[in-house]
């Protein structure tokens, strides 16, 4: 292994998928090989997560990066300075303890996981490794299953339709690149349809078609209709996943689908959602209900747990103790992993973990404002998560991403294998499709 201490740490400006500034750090090693990261930002957010620095004020709406890219350049390189980028954990709790609140706030999670993630890939260019393959060490990966947003919404589409993200599943591929050429064929199925009804509009934040219907159930009706015109088979070649983020519409058991006109309480949720998971072939469900609504995420798994994948994003905000918690009160089956929502990759590992022990399905993903950035393409075949979440099948920073794990895909040659979604209990996610379709 080349010198892996850390010579320098420079932190720039950079911008995002949103045209918003956002954090960028480089760190130098004295054998000269470096890491890069950019930190991605989210707007649906669960008020958990740690905290982005953002300069206020008038500049870029607020959202300027100036603080952050300070304590970057001060106080974390001078305590990175001549420590091993392979000691990732060492690295991380000093700058946690440093930060010193709970939140991140004082450094910003943005200073913080894009040093973190600069970090690693430092260390894996010290070790001449690819990424993905200086994370899983010896262990044998999977190519992780892709979800793939065909329509956006909720806080990513000007709150067209209230469900944020309508995605598809191809658990019938064989392989990651078979997949993708599914879903090309059903984001193109869906933009014609889209385009036929005069509803072809443009795109949401993460490359999804911006949702112009009259309900936010015409949008699954849409997808199962582009998934019939791609010739595929919804519920065999293709399954639904959503991305409800109910705690965008929903506080204290009380949720307004706006497009619907309608009002629910937890348990009028729970009934349309069930409705949702009978009616169509919906394999994976994210934050179903709001982040404060334990009691609804425990009836919900109770009820559906076992044919379906639920997932807590805003819910469980990549915590490794809100994860353990869930596992024990049976609120949800899986948990979304967000590096930057943990703040270091460190806390990120550390969730994941608890959720694989707990046999959660864990689904790595990106954020809604993000970059060319493809740390977490990496992260999902090196910790061998087994799904993959980075949005739609347009705009580059998406594609980025899906493109480097067909090339990681060819580099593991025969020993390439396609994740399956994980299998609840005996009425599992498969025999619950059959009944769905
Ligand atoms: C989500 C994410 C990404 P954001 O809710 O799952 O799809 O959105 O990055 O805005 O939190
Ligand atoms: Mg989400």
């Amino acid at each position: 292994m080349k010198d892996p201490r850390i010579a320098s740490v420079h932190p720039r400006r950079v911008w995002d998928s949103r045209g918003r500034p956002t954090v960028e750090v480089e760190v130098t090693l004295r054998s000269g090989l470096r890491g890069r990261a950019i930190a991605p930002a989210g707007v649906s957010t669960g008020s958990g997560e740690a905290i982005d620095r953002r300069d206020g004020g008038s500049r870029f709406g607020g959202h300027d990066v100036r603080g952050a890219i300070e304590a970057v350049r001060t106080e974390i390189a001078s305590l990175l300075f001549s420590r091993d980028a392979t000691d990732q954990e060492g690295i991380d709790r000093a700058m946690i303890a440093c930060d010193g609140t709970p939140n991140k706030s004082r450094f910003g999670a943005n200073a913080m996981i894009a040093t973190s993630m600069a970090v690693l890939h430092a260390a894996a260019a010290a070790s001449d490794l690819p990424l993905w393959r200086y994370c899983s060490g010896e262990t044998a990966v999977q190519i992780p299953l892709p979800e793939i947003q065909i329509f956006g919404g909720g806080a990513h589409a000007g709150w067209r339709v209230d469900i944020q993200e309508c995605m598809v599943v191809c658990l019938g591929a064989a392989t990651f690149a078979e997949a993708l050429d599914w879903t090309s064929e059903v984001y193109r199925a869906a933009g014609e349809l889209m385009q036929r009804r005069g509803l072809l509009q443009g795109i949401a934040d993460q490359g999804g078609y911006w949702p112009c219907f009259r309900s936010n159930e015409e949008t699954l009706d849409a997808l199962m209709e582009a998934i019939a015109r791609a010739g595929l088979r919804p519920g065999k070649d293709i399954a639904i996943s959503i991305d409800v983020a109910a705690s965008a519409f929903g506080k204290s058991g009380r949720y307004t689908l706006a497009l619907d006109g309608s009002r629910l309480d937890t348990a009028g949720m729970i009934e349309l959602l069930t409705g949702w998971l009978d009616a169509y072939p919906i394999c994976s469900i994210e934050d179903p209900l709001g982040e404060d609504d334990t009691e609804g995420f425990v009836d919900f798994t109770a009820r559906n747990g076992r044919r379906c994948q639920i997932i807590g994003d805003d819910f469980l905000v990549t915590n490794a103790q809100r994860i353990r918690k869930a596992a024990a009160d049976c609120s949800v089956n899986s948990a979304l992993i967000k590096p930057s929502q943990a703040g270091t990759i460190t806390e990120a590992r550390e969730a994941l973990d608890a959720g694989l022990v707990a046999g959660f399905g864990m689904i790595v993903s990106g954020r809604s404002g993000d970059s060319e950035d493809l740390t977490v393409a990496h992260l999902a075949v090196g910790w061998n998560a087994g799904q993959l979440k980075v949005g739609s099948f347009a705009r580059s920073e998406r594609m980025a991403k899906w493109n480097e794990l067909l090339r990681i895909e060819e580099q593991l040659g025969g020993t390439a294998r396609l994740a399956r979604l994980p299998f609840f209990g005996e009425h599992g996610i498969r025999s619950g499709l059959r009944r769905g379709v």
